[in-house]
């Protein structure tokens, strides 16, 4: 059996990394139009970078915690593949030991050339004047997707949605699109699909079951009942 977990902001709350849309989350503290979109960044590319490295120092301090260790074990025990499709641009997925993990809405430790489309590993501090080490320009951006840009990976998310029989969503609240409507495409190709979050989310009645609690208590029971029902 092939088992997707889609995970949110909310997988890495008791890292102590910020969510989005709750309470105190980023966008109450930030406007999206300010930090998030490519017009933003045209704009003000002083303003986003420092947004993103705020982040990246955070992310960088944070653990992962007993739910990433959980999917991370589950993908080394089970017998089937296990992959994970992250809307999240922390690394604790793959400091929690998990494998294979897709950032679709790109990377902290990412960075880009907006000009030539070099990548490389992102600096602690990433500034506008920061020239790009292939092409010179100084035209560096973080690595992540923006509102409006197209999502990373998104033919091989629909060749892992179709080939998957579990589709377990963790820690998301179903705004964002495309991510949010995963569930649907998962559950038209026949997949089982879970909620595992901490309230229901705005796609909660789109799931098969849902099951509400803090990641770090949920996550683990979940996988050591699938390990425990082979
Ligand atoms: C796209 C950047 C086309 C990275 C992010 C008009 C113009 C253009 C586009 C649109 C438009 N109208 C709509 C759209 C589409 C738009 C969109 O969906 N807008 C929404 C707001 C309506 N989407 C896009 O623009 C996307 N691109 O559409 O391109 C396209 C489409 C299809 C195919 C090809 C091309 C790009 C979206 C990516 C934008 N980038 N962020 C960054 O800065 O981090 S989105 C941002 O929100 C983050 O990436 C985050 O991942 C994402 C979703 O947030 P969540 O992870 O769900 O976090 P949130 O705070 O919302 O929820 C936390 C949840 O956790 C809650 O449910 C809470 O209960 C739970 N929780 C909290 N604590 C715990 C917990 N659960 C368990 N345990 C806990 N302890």
């Amino acid at each position: 059996m092939n088992i997707v977990v889609l995970t949110g902001a909310g997988i890495s709350a008791e890292s102590g990394l910020r969510t989005f849309r709750d309470e105190g989350g980023l966008w109450a503290q930030h406007d999206i139009r300010d930090v998030a979109t490519p017009e933003a960044f045209a704009r003000n590319p002083d303003r986003v970078h420092g947004f993103y490295n705020a982040r990246r120092a955070h992310a960088g301090r944070a653990e992962p915690n007993a739910a990433h260790r959980a999917l991370a074990h589950l993908e080394r025990r089970w017998t089937g593949a296990v992959d994970i499709v992250t809307q999240n641009v922390d690394d604790l997925h793959e400091r929690g030991g998990s494998q294979s993990v897709l950032h679709m809405h790109g990377e902290l430790t990412g960075a880009l050339c907006a000009r030539c489309g070099a990548r490389w590993q992102a600096p602690a501090e990433m500034h506008p004047s920061d020239p790009c080490p292939a092409c010179g320009e100084p035209a560096t951006r973080p690595d992540i997707v923006w509102f409006g840009e197209m999502p990373y990976g998104m033919e091989r998310i629909a060749a892992l949605l179709s080939a998957c029989d579990l589709f377990v969503s963790i820690g998301t609240s179903g705004h964002v699109y495309p991510a949010a409507g995963f569930v649907q495409q998962a559950r038209a190709l026949g997949a089982h699909t879970l909620e595992l979050n901490l309230e229901a989310s705005a796609g909660a009645s789109l799931f098969h079951e849902r099951r509400l609690g803090a990641a770090t208590e949920l996550i683990p029971k979940w996988v050591d009942e699938l390990l425990t029902q082979g």
